[in-house]
């Protein structure tokens, strides 16, 4: 971009000490940046924000008027930070006395921060993510979960549909229907209902994606706990809630998708390279989950930037 190929712009009555500014970046007035900061090209770094020494701003970042960015800051590319927004670096702050090492905060890539949102120290914000005007973020949040409230919890996630994807996950009477995210899909199990109540059923070797070799349940879940969170390299899973609620969020590094998991007659097929997290979980919430394959730390990724880089097609 010819603005990033330019000198900063440091308004008159800004003070910047940092040297480490990049090309096309406009530092605005009264803004105050430390020797040590370094900033990245292309930000737009608004009036009255303070910047300490060890923080690292990336390209491209937007930080609104009257926020503090802390010694231990990170803030990655293409992230917006909204009027206000406060960062803390010390859990158990007392005056003049420092902790040993300020917690690290970490701002992902294109994470946008609303106005006034108070992040707590240690906290790692996902790329993608959005957090709500005014939330108190307690805990990481997850690549492009929406959390709001205080305490921040999800309410949902920057979907990204792909454009033939269907709008409703599925017709009552479509059997398999595709979910618009790589080959992942939801399945109605046969369901066999009389007098007696309700049976739902599936053939192993017939009627599911893959025959299992290992099941797991999740129970018992704090609602504010978000699990998942990765990706397998070869193993295909099949999740079914046979009790309660939870929000599933199905990634395959260009569409997302998020729907509720909410009745034991229907799964969700999940192939491998599909990235996964669930959140919301009701307390009574049951989730089975069968597997193509056996238990393999290996088969894991669980770093969302290296799903994404293992998931990009090659150039
Ligand atoms: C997934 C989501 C939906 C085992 O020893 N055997 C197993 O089969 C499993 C699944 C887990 N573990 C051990 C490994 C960890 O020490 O149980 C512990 C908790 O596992 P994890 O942190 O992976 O749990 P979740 O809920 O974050 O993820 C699980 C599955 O691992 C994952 O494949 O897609 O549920």
């Amino acid at each position: 971009m010819a603005a990033e190929a330019s000198a900063p712009f440091i308004h008159p009555a800004a003070l910047c000490e940092s040297s480490a500014i990049g090309g096309g970046t406009r530092v605005w007035a009264f803004a105050h940046v430390l020797p040590g900061a370094q900033i990245g090209a292309g930000c737009n770094i608004c009036d009255g924000v303070f910047i300490e020494n060890d923080v690292l701003v990336g390209d491209r970042v937007t930080v609104k008027c009257g926020v503090q960015l802390w010694d231990g800051i990170t803030v990655e590319d293409d992230v917006f930070i909204g009027p206000n927004a406060t960062f803390t670096n010390d859990p158990f702050p007392r005056s003049r006395r420092p902790p040993p090492a300020f917690s690290r905060t970490v701002l992902r890539r294109g994470a946008s921060i609303g106005a006034n949102a108070t992040i707590l120290p240690g906290i790692e914000i996902g790329a993608g993510a959005m957090v709500g005007a005014g939330s108190v973020v307690t805990r990481s949040v997850p690549p492009n979960a929406i959390v709001s409230g205080n305490p921040a919890g999800i309410v949902g996630y920057a979907d990204q549909a792909a454009p033939d994807a269907p709008e409703a996950p599925a017709a009552e009477n479509e059997a398999v229907a595709p979910l618009g995210v790589g080959a992942a899909a939801l399945y109605r199990l046969r369901r066999v209902a009389d007098l007696r109540g309700d049976l739902a059923v599936s053939e192993f070797e017939d009627e599911l994606p893959f025959p299992p070799v290992r099941m797991y349940s999740i129970f018992n879940v704090p609602t504010r706990d978000v699990r998942g969170q990765s990706a397998h390299l070869r193993c295909r899973q099949f999740l079914i809630a046979m009790h309660g609620t939870c929000r599933l969020l199905l990634d395959d590094g260009s569409h997302r998708r998020s729907l509720w998991l909410d009745r034991p007659d229907t799964g969700i097929y999940v192939p491998p390279m599909i990235w996964t997290s669930l959140s919301n979980f009701s307390a009574d919430c049951v989730l089975l989950v069968l597997n193509s394959h056996r238990y393999d730390a290996a088969d894991y990724i669980r770093a969302y930037g290296t799903f994404l880089e293992l998931s990009a097609p090659p150039a």
